[in-house]
């Protein structure tokens, strides 16, 4: 029988370590967090997002941020736990901090695409999609940032399940989607921000993927990226780009991003993190703390923005 692993902020957990850091993180913080289950991902495993803010009697506006919609990006649910942790580290201490959690609420979901996530710890290290079965093909898993219901499967994406930008059956046809969306559409009227994050590019991106049509608020989008991006570079000097997916990156439909913009919630935004492909998604441990922390820059400048309009 090996050991449980411990959890550490410096390295790539497992999900099962990260399971029991939420559980403890959750337990040891009450005031200012508490864990709830979404639902189930296709194969069984929980999926538990955390509620970060100090309890007011009334239902406060939100930020939405998950980690782990691609499996091998193992930065970004690196990134989501080093948040929570900066959230109750600097609690009472860090002014800003202080008045986003007594204003607002962040929920956290560490990893999105757990199934997928575990795949790439065990089998192949450079797993994308989720793992679910479809019935006629002998090839696994949907990408879940081409399973939302925006534009779904009209543009950069592929309906042949062996793809590794396969849209799904139908929108939302992954569970891990659809319990995502379910929360958001029930939650709607309190969130005010969705961030998503991925690796690797260097990239603050928002609406639209699925289109090269600008967004209604795009001027406002890119001048809140803007000055995320100059943030976060001024930490480490590390460079972003900042624009609309489509024309920055891609055209590519179903992203979440685009689905959670189109639902009302303005301030939508994907971070592709570290780094421009040198080590792309195998990017190592001793990364992990400059990017999380130059990161948390940008996210709490986003943060400030949301909060005061
Ligand atoms: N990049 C994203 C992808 O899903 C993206 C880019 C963002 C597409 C937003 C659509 C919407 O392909 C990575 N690295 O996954
Ligand atoms: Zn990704």
């Amino acid at each position: 029988i090996s050991p449980k692993a411990l959890h550490s902020y410096t390295k790539y957990n497992t999900w099962d370590t990260i399971l029991s850091w939420i559980s403890t993180i959750a337990s040891s913080n009450p005031s200012l967090i508490s864990k709830q289950e979404i639902g189930n991902t296709f194969e069984g495993r929980p999926m538990v997002l955390l509620k970060l803010g100090k309890s007011s009697g009334t239902t406060k506006p939100a930020i939405f941020l998950d980690c782990g919609i691609h499996a091998r990006e193992w930065i970004s649910p690196a990134f989501c736990q080093w948040f929570v942790k900066e959230a109750l580290d600097t609690y009472g201490s860090d002014s800003q901090m202080t008045s986003l959690l007594d204003q607002m609420d962040v929920y956290v979901l560490p990893v999105f695409n757990i199934d997928g996530y575990e795949y790439s710890h065990t089998s192949n290290r450079m797993w994308r999609k989720t793992r679910s079965k479809l019935s006629g093909s002998s090839c696994l898993g949907t990408d879940p940032n081409r399973n939302f219901d925006a534009g779904w499967c009209t543009v950069g994406a592929s309906s042949n399940p062996c793809s590794d930008t396969f849209c799904g059956s139908t929108p939302e046809s992954e569970i891990e989607v659809k319990n995502v969306a379910n929360f958001i559409r029930k939650n709607q009227s309190s969130i005010k921000a969705y961030l998503t994050v991925h690796s690797y590019s260097q990239l603050l991106l928002f609406p639209y993927s699925y289109s090269y049509n600008l967004a209604a608020d795009h001027s406002e989008l890119m001048s809140v990226a803007e000055g995320a991006s100059a943030a976060l570079t001024s930490l480490y000097g590390t460079q972003y780009t900042s624009g609309p997916g489509a024309s920055t990156i891609y055209l590519a439909a179903g992203g979440s991003d685009d689905w959670a913009y189109d639902l009302g919630v303005k301030y939508s935004y994907t971070f592709e993190l570290r780094d421009t492909g040198y080590y792309g998604f195998l990017l190592p441990e001793s990364q992990i703390q400059p990017t999380c922390e130059e990161t948390m820059l940008a996210v709490k400048y986003i943060a400030a923005h949301v909060q005061k309009n």
